[in-house]
């Protein structure tokens, strides 16, 4: 499969780009290789600029779950273009998006928008502080919740503990008042509430855990941590920037029946452009300024073009059997490749949950950070690139989910267990046998 002006294009990129690219995954270093420089989408597929195709499992890394250029989200989106592109100031399709989420998610009375993940986790975890008058934030070992400093925090030591820088830049100041614990784990969270508890404004946590794989809550975890919040006068922040309207229509909190205090989204709600939102209890909102002493302002948060293409979006997942779709073509998938597998005695898992995946050469459960880190990389990095070569891109990361969107078929997902039996082979392929002496 060529790829020489994707290669002509990354030594270019690296002339004016931090490593060529402007979000460090997509640089393909934990897999190696060229990463691909993708010219178009349509539907399930994308082409790069060698004129390769490509199923796509990453999705832009979960909003793209109708597919790519899809007509409705188009038309919205030119639609909004033609009237202009941003005012910095109140559009009626800020508040129908807004309608729409709070419609969706019973939890959440009232909603922000802000324009990244990282801006919505950030701005949620100032108002657990200012609502509780509490410093710390429990968080868990292997989530990522975007790249504000206090949860940059390195990975943790299986118990609870207090974060350490995890990038260089983050002083430890700012990770101090981060408290860490391993995912589902609640014995080692009510240790740190038993430890903190008076100090924890709030327990930030992924649902389900997708910067790890694809990781599931265990049964009672999720309900155990909204049972030590209340215990403790802590709140519970849901980040559902990856789960949000991609696991269910109401996200995992109705997929899982747990009720935060709020709500990170991002992702599916901006369609494919920049755009998330964080939201909840409306006595909690009502904090947020102008009606509020709890500041957070964005320029281009709630841009017309992005709210057209969030609300198109949430628009057509509203359809009946949509979810049905989505969990049934991961679910497929995630069988499918544990059949693969298993034909081949190889060692490797993989679950799924609504639209989301993941996979792991690794004997499984993986119930946390700790397991996830036993993934084997180099078989991983084998099975990535052999998949490559056969026209399937998944994410280039073992510590990442994969995404199936409306646009996957039940062809097109044949088509990928086809590639995967062969790329299982490569994955896993004997050392060539050194030849006899003679
Ligand atoms: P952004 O700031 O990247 O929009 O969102 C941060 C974020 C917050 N919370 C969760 C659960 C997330 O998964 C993310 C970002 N996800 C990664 C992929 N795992 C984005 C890909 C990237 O970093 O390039």
């Amino acid at each position: 499969m060529a790829s020489s002006r994707s290669k002509r294009l990354f030594t270019r990129a690296r002339r004016s780009i931090p490593g060529g690219v402007n979000s460090p995954v997509r640089a393909f270093g934990s897999v190696g290789g060229t990463p691909r420089f993708i010219e178009r989408g349509r539907g399930c597929r994308i082409w790069d600029a060698d004129g390769n195709e490509y199923i796509d499992y990453v999705g832009s890394w979960g909003p793209l779950i109708l597919g790519h250029a899809h007509p409705a989200v188009l038309r919205a989106v030119r639609a909004a273009t033609a009237q202009g592109t941003s005012f910095g100031a109140p559009t009626e399709l800020e508040i129908e998006l807004a309608e729409a989420i709070c419609a969706a998610l019973p939890s959440v009375q009232k909603v922000r928008m802000v324009s990244s993940g990282t801006e919505a986790t950030m701005s949620a975890i100032r108002l657990a502080r200012a609502a509780t008058g509490r410093p710390r934030v429990l968080k868990f070992d292997g989530c990522y919740h975007g790249h504000a400093d206090s949860l940059l925090v390195g990975a943790g030591s299986g118990v609870a503990t207090l974060g350490i820088p995890g990038s260089p830049g983050v002083p430890a100041a700012m990770t101090d008042l981060t408290v860490q614990a391993p995912y589902n784990d609640l014995d080692a969270v009510r240790d740190a509430f038993a430890r903190w508890g008076g100090e924890i404004a709030c327990v930030l946590v992924e649902p389900v855990a997708g910067n790890m794989g694809c990781v599931l809550p265990e049964p009672g975890f999720l309900p155990g941590l909204r049972e030590v919040c209340d215990e403790h006068g802590a709140l519970l922040i849901l980040d559902e920037v990856m789960t949000g309207f991609r696991v269910a229509w109401g996200g995992a909190q109705r997929h899982y029946r747990v009720r935060p205090d709020l709500t990170c989204l991002g992702k599916v709600v901006g369609g494919g452009l920049p755009a998330a939102a964080y939201g909840g209890r409306r006595d909690l909102m009502d904090q947020m300024a102008p009606d509020g002493p709890v500041y957070q302002a964005g320029t281009l948060s709630g841009n017309p073009l992005a709210m057209a293409a969030g609300l198109a979006t949430l628009r057509a997942l509203e359809a009946p059997g949509t979810y049905e779709r989505l969990a049934g073509a991961a679910a497929r998938l995630a069988e499918g490749l544990q059949h693969i597998a298993a034909d081949q005695g190889v060692e490797f898992t993989a679950t799924s949950v609504g639209g989301m995946f993941g996979f792991a050469f690794h004997p499984g459960p993986i119930r946390c950070f700790e397991d996830a880190q036993k993934n084997d990389a180099e078989r991983f990095r084998r099975f990535f690139g052999a998949l490559l070569e056969r026209g399937v891109y998944v994410a280039p990361s073992p510590y990442e989910a994969g995404f199936v969107s409306l646009a996957h078929r039940p062809k097109d997902v044949a088509e990928t267990l086809e590639a995967a039996r062969a790329a299982m082979k490569k994955a896993v392929g004997r050392a060539k046998r050194p030849r006899a002496s003679r």
